[in-house]
């Protein structure tokens, strides 16, 4: 793809995530649009959000699980970045308003206190990570019914990335079976998704190795202070008005996050 026109897409998909107006899928308005025109096009886009104020705060994997591959038909993973305009508190507020078809998903986010580069191992991962939590991601894709035909058409809109809400970090996660967390996602009371922190790469370390491999093909690296959410254990939930969504993640601390105040306080 010729540079314009990874300027012109990189525009596009910023001024429908700003409006929240969905766009037709990349990929049924051009034939050639490559893995490396779609990590360019999310890069651009990051330019724009930098430009308007916004700070990286970290990055996403996506994909990561099989559960979320039969989902959305899309065969391997893929990564987005993460700015402090998308995280909401813990216990916090999302409202609808200003998303198109907003969804969330159960995840385990790592906390990296050392640069990474890859290659790395698992242990170079665990002695870089300085807490591990419970995680939600909310995703909305800028695309007409959360539909794309390609893993080009979901990095270019930065891998459906919206929001994130974090919950304490465990400082002291060497204890904990990483291969074994047990995650329920619960809506308004009810127990909505359930999956295992295996579920997520194998191991969500994995999540952390293969983002530094992929980081490496851009040639960027993961830095200090950047926070990574692994990916999806379990299919998304669509959110609707009023919903309060907790995840429990076995031996960490939960997380949670509400549906729209505002819908709230208009009806006190
Ligand atoms: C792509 C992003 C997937 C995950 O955790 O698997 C993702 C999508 O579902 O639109 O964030
Ligand atoms: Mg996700």
């Amino acid at each position: 793809m010729e540079k314009e026109n990874l300027d012109y897409w990189a525009g596009v998909l910023h001024g429908a995530r700003r409006k929240a107006i969905p766009i037709a899928q990349i990929s049924k308005e051009i034939s050639t649009f490559s893995r490396s025109d779609a990590y360019d096009i999310q890069e651009r886009q990051w330019k724009l959000c930098e430009a308007e104020g916004e700070t990286q705060v970290g990055w996403k994997m996506g994909l990561t699980s099989e559960a979320k591959r039969q989902q959305m038909n899309l065969d391997s993973p893929l990564y987005g970045f993460l700015s402090d305009k998308m995280k909401i508190e813990n216990k916090g507020f999302f409202k609808l308003q200003g998303s198109i078809h907003p969804k969330i998903e159960p995840e385990v986010a790592f906390l990296i206190e050392k640069d990474l580069s890859a290659p790395v191992t698992r242990n170079d991962v665990l002695e870089a990570c300085g807490g591990i939590a419970a995680a939600l991601e909310i995703l909305d894709s800028r695309y007409e019914h959360f539909k794309y035909f390609s893993m080009e058409d979901v990095i270019a809109d930065n891998s459906s990335s919206s929001f994130f809400v974090i919950g304490p970090w465990e400082k002291n996660f060497k204890k904990l079976d990483l291969l074994n967390l047990k995650m329920e996602m619960i809506i308004n009371g009810q127990v909505a998704q359930t999956g295992n922190s295996k579920d997520i790469s194998g191991d969500p370390v994995q999540s952390v190795i293969q983002l530094c491999q992929l980081l490496q093909k851009r040639n960027q690296s993961l830095k200090a202070g950047s926070v990574v959410l692994a990916g999806a254990a379990t299919v998304a939930e669509m959110l609707k008005p009023d919903m309060k969504i907790e995840l429990k993640v076995n031996l960490l601390p939960p997380v949670s996050v509400s549906v729209n105040e505002f819908i709230k306080n208009k009806e006190c």
